[in-house]
């Protein structure tokens, strides 16, 4: 046999990550770091041991099977080994439960938690996220008999009581327009209500519960008219209620996630609020599971650059290992400085989410946190997509190779850009969170953390100055602001 090449190793994710050392350092008190270390830890441990697994054993797929052997419907789906274990080490690590605690450090020791566990996760993280949102949805509704419900179940620290809650808003008219669903709700005799329509994308069909957009009968058409439901998915005896999965879509990456086509026969649900202005009651649910995906895509990036640099170690070419390639060397520096840029970003945003969700933010805080929240999405998305196709470069024909384990993370960055808002869409969300502050908020937290003697600050500031200009200009011309919101938003996005 000739040359063999030396497989990439992975580092501890926790402990020889300088970035989230770094950060978790300036933010957390000491004490509260200390109290959550062994969590975290813990987390990078599992993710450590689920990529030497896979380095071992192929992954595996949902399967959905519709009928048994007896021809009664079961829609039953068996789920992959990392499936299986999400309850017990997200309860055991209290990865959601963190994230309300009575602190305002509770989302920045949450967060930390979901990017160090989601690279493991094979998208458990979705209907995590999807729970944490519909748990932070329903609290902002005030309604106290489904708090008292769903919040135990939703938080728990017990796998055995915990449940999962799917978001389901997409329909086939519309995924990003919303306001075209199609699904409706009417009252039974009991005046029990029961959904009746078809769920186009529904990840969290697992899920024991769902928050649904649906139209009330006899509602007006649009967004307006949409109310909000909160959905228990099984009866008593575990089966489903009025809800038939019809297939697991065929998707270019998140193989491991049951992503489903489902149609509503009768689902009993329960309003979250009164029965219209259902997007604007569902939209918390929006902004914590936008931030979630900010998280993951930051987090895939560090597996990407970590594997990379760690290769670049053990492969040579023309007399010398890849890292000492002045090149390759550049090229890696890039890859981490997007990706530093966007962990700041993102976790940004998870500290400013607590802060104002504990009445600790100061003034500009929660319009920030507004325009952030899709600023860190969609930015962090498209940098992940690119930090991702760099890192498969990095290893020549090897990151093309599918036993490799590394193609699939390109495939599963394209995703973060997709859902929960598209680039474009979250681009429009930008103008509405704009159109009540303008870029007041983001002046005053470039002068809270830039000082003011520091080099970049006059750049930062002259691009602001350009940016506001550019709003001004075509302010007035609703075609021209939305054809100009893209670049605005990654220019933003850049400055922050
Ligand atoms: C592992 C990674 C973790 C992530 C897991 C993710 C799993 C994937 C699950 C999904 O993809 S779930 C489906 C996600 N779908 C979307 O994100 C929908 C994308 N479309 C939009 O976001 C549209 O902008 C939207 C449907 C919200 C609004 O469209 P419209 O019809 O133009 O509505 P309109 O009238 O502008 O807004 C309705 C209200 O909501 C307004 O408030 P008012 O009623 O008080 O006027 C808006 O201000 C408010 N609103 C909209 N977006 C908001 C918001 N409020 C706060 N925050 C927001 N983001
Ligand atoms: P469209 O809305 O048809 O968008 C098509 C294109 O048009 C996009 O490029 C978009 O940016 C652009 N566009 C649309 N409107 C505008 C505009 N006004 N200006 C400029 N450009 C515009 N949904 C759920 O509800 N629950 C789930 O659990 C869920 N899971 C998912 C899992 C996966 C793996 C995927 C891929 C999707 C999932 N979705 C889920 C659906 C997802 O949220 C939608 O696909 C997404 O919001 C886009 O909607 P759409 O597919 O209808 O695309």
């Amino acid at each position: 046999m000739g040359f063999l090449q030396d497989a990439p190793r992975l580092a501890h994710p926790f402990r020889d990550d300088r970035v989230l050392d770094a950060w978790l350092g300036h933010t957390l008190p000491v004490d509260r770091l200390a109290a959550c270390a062994p969590d975290l830890d813990a987390l990078g441990e599992y993710a450590l041991e689920a990529y030497e697994r896979h380095q071992l054993t192929p992954r595996t797929e949902p399967v959905l099977t519709q009928w048994d052997a007896w021809g009664a419907r079961v829609d039953r789906i068996a789920l992959t080994p990392a499936w299986e274990e999400g309850p017990q080490i997200t309860t055991r690590h209290a990865v959601l439960a963190a994230g309300h605690g009575e602190s305002p450090w509770s989302r920045v020791e949450e967060f930390a938690r979901v990017y160090l566990y989601h690279p493991a996760s094979e998208f458990y993280c979705c209907p995590l996220a999807m729970t944490d949102g519909a748990a932070t949805a329903l609290k902002a509704s005030g309604n106290q008999a489904l708090i008292d419900r769903a919040l135990p179940h939703f938080l728990s620290r017990d796998p055995a009581t915990l449940w999962l809650s799917g978001q389901w808003m997409t329909e086939t008219p519309g995924g990003s327009d919303v306001g075209r669903t199609e699904t409706t709700a009417r009252q039974d005799e009991t005046g029990q209500w029961r959904l009746y329509g078809r769920k186009w994308f529904s990840s969290a069909v697992v899920g024991e519960a769902a928050l649904a957009l649906a139209r009330p009968e006899g509602a007006g058409p649009g967004t307006s008219a949409l109310a909000l439901f909160y959905v228990e998915t099984r009866d008593d005896e575990g089966r489903w209620q009025g809800l038939t999965i019809d297939r697991l879509k065929k998707k270019l990456g998140t193989h491991e996630l049951p992503t489903a086509e489902v149609h509503l026969d009768g689902v009993p649900a329960t309003p979250v609020g009164a029965l219209e202005h259902g997007v604007r009651q569902v939209a918390p649910m929006l902004n914590v599971t936008r931030t979630w995906n900010a998280v993951c895509a930051v987090a895939t990036m560090s597996r990407a650059i970590a594997l990379a640099r760690d290769y670049a170690t053990r492969r040579s070419a023309f007399g010398a290992r890849l890292v000492d390639q002045p090149l390759h060397a550049r090229t890696l520096a890039n890859m981490q400085a997007e990706f530093e840029g966007a962990f700041s970003l993102a976790f940004y945003v998870a500290e400013l989410l607590g802060r104002t969700e504990h009445g600790m933010g100061d003034a500009h805080d929660a319009a920030l946190l507004r325009l952030l929240t899709p600023l860190a999405k969609l930015w962090t998305a498209k940098v992940s997509i690119r930090v991702a196709s760099e890192a498969l470069e990095c290893f020549g024909g090897a990151g093309y190779i599918e036993d490799t384990g590394l193609p699939q993370l390109l495939r599963d960055a394209q995703v973060y850009a997709i859902w929960e808002g598209t680039t474009n869409v979250l681009s429009l969300d930008m103008l509405r969170a704009l159109g009540s502050s303008g870029l007041a908020p983001i002046r005053a937290a470039v002068a809270s953390l830039v000082p003011a003697d520091a080099p970049e600050r006059a750049g930062i500031e002259a691009t602001l100055d350009t940016t506001e200009a550019l709003l001004g200009d075509v302010v007035g011309d609703r075609t021209s602001l939305e054809a100009s919101a893209r670049g605005i938003a990654f220019t933003l996005a850049r400055c922050m």
